[in-house]
């Protein structure tokens, strides 16, 4: 077993094979956090790029997701917090009246896959508690999701909410969703939209650069 062998497994969304390969390089003495950085997140990087050209769906990227994800669970009780590197905090919800949650927990898994860690408030998220996880997490970037146009309006409430309780300046804020488009992102005073989870993490890492 080596780096791309597992990387490979991770692309083919093997959760059995990604989590036997993972345990073998332990068992073998490989640095654990090699293991995530060269095998695991390389396999997942792939799988972002051909998400994005159209060459691969979501019950596929779902699977290669649970797959690292199991990889990355036998990890982390062997690494110290404080060995993981981390490029920053998110909180994404969807926003409120909106229980779609299909496209932004693929957001979720990718930022994670990706470095970042990430508050997941869940779906129908209020701009009130969009404000308390604000104050409670200090993140560096606020994600929104909507699926309903009926539902859209929630983003622009949030960022008024943010405004009012003196949080807007803190944090960049990333929107997305079906009906959303980059010309609402800044009709609505966003500071950015993206198409799908690939230009999410994309984003979010130009925002904490
Ligand atoms: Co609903 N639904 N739905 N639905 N649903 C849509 C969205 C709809 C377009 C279907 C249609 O009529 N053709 C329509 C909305 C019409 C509109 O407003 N323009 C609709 C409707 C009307 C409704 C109900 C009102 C139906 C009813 O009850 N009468 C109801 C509303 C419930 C509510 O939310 N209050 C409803 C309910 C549901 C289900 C519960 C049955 C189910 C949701 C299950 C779930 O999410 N757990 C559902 C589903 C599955 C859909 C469709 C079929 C698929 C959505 C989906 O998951 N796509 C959808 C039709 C469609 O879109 N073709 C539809 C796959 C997903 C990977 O894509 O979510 O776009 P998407 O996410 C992408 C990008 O948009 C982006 O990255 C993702 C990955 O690339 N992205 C972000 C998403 N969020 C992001 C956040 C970011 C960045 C990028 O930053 C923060």
């Amino acid at each position: 077993m080596d780096f791309l062998e597992l990387s490979d497994y991770v692309l083919a969304g093997n959760v059995a094979k990604v989590a036997e390969g993972t345990k073998w390089m332990l068992e073998h003495g490989v640095e654990p956090l090699s293991i995530i950085n060269e095998g695991l997140i390389p396999g997942m990087n792939t799988v972002g790029v051909l998400f994005k050209k159209g060459d691969m769906f979501v019950p596929e990227v779902m699977r290669c997701a649970k797959a690292m994800s199991g990889g990355v669970a036998l990890i982390k009780p062997l690494i110290a917090e404080r060995d993981i590197p981390s490029r920053g905090t998110v909180i994404i919800a969807t926003v409120r009246g909106d229980l779609h949650d299909i496209g932004k927990n693929l957001v979720v898994m990718m930022l994670e896959s990706q470095g970042f860690r990430v508050v997941d408030l869940g779906v129908n998220i209020s701009p009130e508690q969009f404000v308390s996880a604000v104050e409670k997490h200090q993140p560096q970037v606020i994600g929104m999701s909507a699926l309903l146009t009926t539902t859209m309006p929630g983003m622009s409430e949030t960022i008024k909410a943010l405004e009012e309780a003196k949080l807007r300046d803190q944090v960049k804020i990333m929107i997305g969703g079906a009906p959303v488009t980059a010309a609402f992102a800044s009709q609505i005073g966003a500071d950015g939209y993206a198409p799908d989870a690939g230009s999410a993490v994309e984003l979010c890492g130009s925002f904490v650069a």
